[in-house]
């Protein structure tokens, strides 16, 4: 538990490094079941969820405090989150450490957090956080309408360099815009997540799951990073309008696809 706690700080301490983190933006849970086996919960008290979680029934996470920063939670994540244990009907949660109100974005994390282990999933982490450079490409509609344009930014994103499509190879998925918090964001959440470690929350921030927390933010790194080379490129561009970026071609993009065997679909 040591060790998951020890991630947890580091991953907190990276997000506000990259400015991902202002004030108490971003949150995440880890389900750290595993290493609780019958521990009891503080005092019992059992806090209502507004929804029923049958999957993570008498389930133990650990989930960042709201209001709390990530910049504190990398000193001192039992005093910015806390562990819970959900009721034996998954509709409730008590306390094994000192109680710190969950993050607003709750019911996104649990509504994954329940579907990966409805589907036998080793992956443990839920992420949400604030990476400049994907945000402000979730600001131009090209990126945003997959319908006319089937995985415009994943593809943008693939051909800036080898390694993106190499280390986040299922790409990321869109979620139109919806209220922080809201049900209806988590409901959006879960359908993308279905097919992708990665979604983009747009005008607001990206949610990742991962097999731990270092996973989770791993991808979002990659990812982020290509958004960064693509709009450095952009300002040759602004200077030189008759030269855009390139991109990797489709056909380099299958060749790292075949040589390195990319999974297209995310592994139990
Ligand atoms: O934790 O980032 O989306 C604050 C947020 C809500
Ligand atoms: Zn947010």
């Amino acid at each position: 538990m040591k060790s998951v706690l020890d991630s947890i700080a580091e991953v907190a301490g990276y997000i506000w490094q990259k400015g991902w983190g202002e004030r108490n933006g971003g949150n995440l849970t880890v389900n750290v079941t595993e290493y609780f086996v019958d521990k009891p919960t503080m005092t019992g008290e059992r806090h209502p969820l507004g929804a029923s979680f049958p999957y993570i029934a008498n389930q133990y996470f650990y989930v960042k405090g709201t209001q709390k920063r990530m910049r504190d939670m990398a000193r001192d994540p039992l005093s910015n989150g806390s562990i819970i244990k959900l009721s034996p009907e998954g509709d409730s949660f008590s306390y094994v450490t000192q109680p710190v109100a969950p993050t607003s974005e709750l019911p996104s994390h649990l509504m994954v957090q329940n579907y990966l282990q409805q589907t036998g999933s080793r992956y443990k982490a839920t992420l949400h956080t604030h990476p400049i450079e994907l945000v402000a490409l979730s600001h131009h509609r090209a990126f945003l309408e997959d319908a006319q344009r089937p995985n415009h930014l994943t593809k943008t994103l693939w051909s800036m360099i080898p390694e993106t499509l190499a280390f986040a190879p299922l790409g990321i998925g869109i979620v139109p815009y919806q209220v922080p918090g809201s049900v209806e964001l988590a409901k959006a959440t879960l359908e993308k997540i279905k097919d992708y470690d990665v979604v983009l929350w747009e005008k607001h921030g990206v949610f990742a799951v991962g097999q731990d927390i270092m996973d989770a933010f791993d991808q979002v790194d990659v990812l982020n990073k290509a958004a960064r080379i693509y709009l450095d490129a952009l300002t040759y561009t602004a200077a030189h309008p008759d030269s855009e970026p390139e991109g990797m071609t489709d056909k380099a993009m299958l060749d790292v696809q075949r040589i390195f065997k990319l999974p297209t679909q995310r592994p139990c």
